[in-house]
């Protein structure tokens, strides 16, 4: 009898532990956080905190004078290539050639307000701020120079709280500021709240009454957070 009890519980009992331990790490992710919990914001760096349109323009521009562009009030979707291609198709390898280039993330200027909201954030209470950035395929430069932009604005410590990743619908975080409209990856619920970021490309875009927006970094995200934490 007693074998057989054994025979019965030793494969279900690592199950069953397994089984606790994912459902534990589950609710750490998505619980609404309480006064115990502390909240998780991740922030979207190309578009949110660094600007990206702008630099790319004036990039273009200066290697390309003669070329034509597309002005940031004229530009609609998120994917700058796939606009130039539009425009002329040869345009699109031009344009990619800009941010692949040497020096191109780390000289993106910040975007106004955006190292002083991340500051400030990461000195509440009860709140980690991690940077969750999807490095470009081309790896010659842009994941070093994100790494260097990090740590010239907003110090070395925040490397720490650095996140490269192509995927973030694996990450865990309970908000999401991010100026790319649809976020999709491996994960089907990711456990964070996506708010838009405005930028340029996505402004002309109609309401979506289940998103939240965020118009910049001038705009009540302090709001947005305290939201969360109810
Ligand atoms: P993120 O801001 O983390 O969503 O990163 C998106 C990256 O993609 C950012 O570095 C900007 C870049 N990006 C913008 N437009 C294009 C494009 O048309 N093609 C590629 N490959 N990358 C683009
Ligand atoms: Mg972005």
């Amino acid at each position: 009898m007693k074998t057989f009890k054994a025979g019965i519980a030793m494969p279900l009992l690592p199950r069953a532990l397994r089984a606790l331990k994912a459902d534990a790490a589950w609710r750490r992710c998505s619980d609404a956080p309480g006064a115990d919990r502390r909240l998780r914001v991740l922030v979207d760096m190309d578009g949110v905190i660094a600007d990206f349109e702008g630099g790319f323009l004036r990039k273009y521009r200066a290697r390309y004078p003669r070329e034509p562009y597309v002005a940031l009030r004229e530009r609609r979707g998120f994917w700058v290539s796939s606009q130039y291609g539009q425009l002329r198709s040869d345009l699109c390898e031009k344009a990619i050639s800009i941010w692949q280039s040497k020096n191109f993330f780390l000289e993106l200027d910040p975007l106004p307000g955006g190292i002083e909201a991340v500051k400030e954030m990461d000195k509440m209470e009860n709140t980690d701020v991690f940077i969750c950035t999807s490095p470009i395929k081309h790896y010659d430069h842009c994941p070093y120079e994100k790494y260097a932009w990090i740590e010239k604005h907003l110090g070395f410590d925040f490397l720490e709280r650095t996140i490269l990743t192509r995927d973030k619908t694996v990450v865990c975080g309970d908000i999401l500021f991010d100026d790319k409209p649809d976020i999709i990856g491996v994960e089907p619920k990711p456990t964070w709240e996506h708010v838009l970021f405005t930028a340029c490309h996505n402004k002309h875009l109609p309401p979506c009454p289940t998103r939240r927006r965020l118009l910049s970094w001038a705009d009540d995200w302090r709001g947005i957070l305290a939201s969360k934490r109810r």
